[in-house]
């Protein structure tokens, strides 16, 4: 597999080595310490989190690594190994995208966990940082690099300016990794203008190596459920298009607007309320749907109320497995779950791609068990559950059909539930 694109992560000690190399040579002398924070793959439950709904991602071994000093000002200096030169931010001068304070690029994701942890009186004066960013998630791919910059910061400055929310490494605290979340999600909906729900940043911050985040998105709830494929002889890869996609451009907002129009007019609190009422037997589709005011609405509609059963389903699964082994049917019937996930993300909520629809087809075809795009679509990644001798096969299979359909190589990453953010050095 030399000749393809697998993008294995790097391990704490090789991306804090790389960080504390361009922190040096960007600004002097060492960093005060190197904090990480993963992306995410989600394996089922897509577009459900700004909808109150079900999401089930881990936290990816592919990580940002941050090496960061506090300042005696409210200046932040930052550089990152894929952009050019340091860029400076003034603290005291962040605000709103679209405002003419706003902050422009890569840089808003970090200066808005700083405008947001303020916002919510999380901290009072933050201390200016010098900021180096090194990372092994890849971007714009769907694994959330956005959200692992931001967690990675806002690990640092928790630690940094004292606030004591992350807890320690070997004791989370839950409850203070929920605020971070939601100053994470502030920036980038209010400073970057990306108007995302909370998974991504939830995975990054409370996922746990080993294990599933069932994320509740109504109430913030969260449980770990067993996520060890390695002991069923099964791998998660993820397939990379290399279609770049990107949240703040118009097609997501327009996606969550129509929901939004849909919860409006079933006077119910959200389509989670919808899905729960379904699942009680209170309701039906057939009952909600004719409802709606044309079919666009009533597919988007449909695809978040049984994704939210989908995910449901999966941890029920999941958790069946009395030796949290997935085998025989029960493997037949995840891999139907993510096939019927990506079926109804392409027919329904229609957020899928060409490139998307190969890979997964690819997969499918030369024995995945179930394939399907995950993150929010319009290009990314998606990912497919394989048996760990077919692996080779399908990585492959998929390669040469996109050489044949004429696309750039996609990338492929082994997807292992891995440890959230915290400081590697
Ligand atoms: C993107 C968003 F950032 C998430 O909040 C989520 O909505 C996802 O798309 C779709 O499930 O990753």
């Amino acid at each position: 597999l030399r000749d393809l694109n697998v993008r294995t992560a790097w391990n704490d000690a090789g991306g804090a080595a790389r960080a504390r190399e361009l922190f040096t040579t960007s600004f002097g002398g060492v960093p005060e310490g190197v904090w990480a924070a993963p992306g995410r793959v989600n394996i089922v439950g897509e577009h459900t989190d700004y909808n109150g709904g079900l999401a089930l991602p881990i936290a990816l071994p592919h990580r940002t690594f941050v090496a960061v000093s506090p300042r005696t000002d409210r200046v932040l200096r930052l550089v990152s190994s894929v952009a050019d030169g340091v860029v400076e931010v003034d603290l005291d001068a962040v605000g709103p995208a679209g405002t003419p304070a706003e902050v422009r690029g890569w840089p808003s994701y970090v200066a808005g966990v700083g405008w947001a942890l303020e916002q919510a009186g999380l901290a009072s004066a933050l201390p200016g940082l010098d900021v180096a960013v090194v990372s092994c998630v890849p971007t714009g791919s769907g694994l959330s690099s956005s959200a692992a910059l931001e967690c990675s910061v806002a690990v640092a400055w928790d630690e940094l300016a004292g606030l004591g929310l992350a807890g320690r490494a070997a004791a989370p605290s839950d409850p203070g990794r929920s605020r971070l979340v939601e100053a994470c999600v502030r920036a980038e909906n209010d400073i970057a203008g990306a108007p995302t729900g909370g998974m991504d940043q939830a995975a990054s911050l409370r996922a746990r190596a080993g294990h599933a985040l069932l994320l509740d998105c109504r109430d913030g709830g969260a449980e770990h459920v067993p996520f060890d494929l390695a002991a069923s002889g099964l791998e998660l890869l993820v397939i990379d298009t290399r279609a770049e996609h990107s949240h703040a451009g118009g097609e997501y907002g327009q996606r969550r607007a129509t929901c939004e129009a849909a919860v409006r007019l079933l006077a119910a609190p959200d389509l989670r309320a919808v899905a729960d009422a379904t699942r009680a037997g209170q309701t039906s589709l057939e009952d909600v749907l004719p409802r709606l005011a044309d079919d666009e609405q009533r597919r988007r509609v449909r695809h978040v109320v049984t994704e939210i059963d989908r995910v449901r389903a999966l941890v029920h699964l999941l958790r069946d497995e009395s030796d949290d082994r997935l085998r025989g049917r029960s493997l037949d019937e995840a891999g139907r779950l993510l096939n019927a996930s990506h079926d109804s993300l392409r027919e329904d909520y229609e957020v899928s791609s060409p490139e998307l629809d190969l890979a997964v087809e690819t997969a499918r075809r030369t024995g995945a068990h179930g394939a399907r795009m995950t993150g929010g679509g319009f290009g990314g990644s998606a990912i497919a559950l394989v048996d760990d001798d077919a692996v080779e096969t399908v990585i492959r299979a998929v390669d040469d059909a996109f050489d044949g359909a004429g696309l750039r190589a996609p990338g492929f990453l082994r997807a292992v539930a891995s440890p959230p953010a915290g400081r590697v050095g």
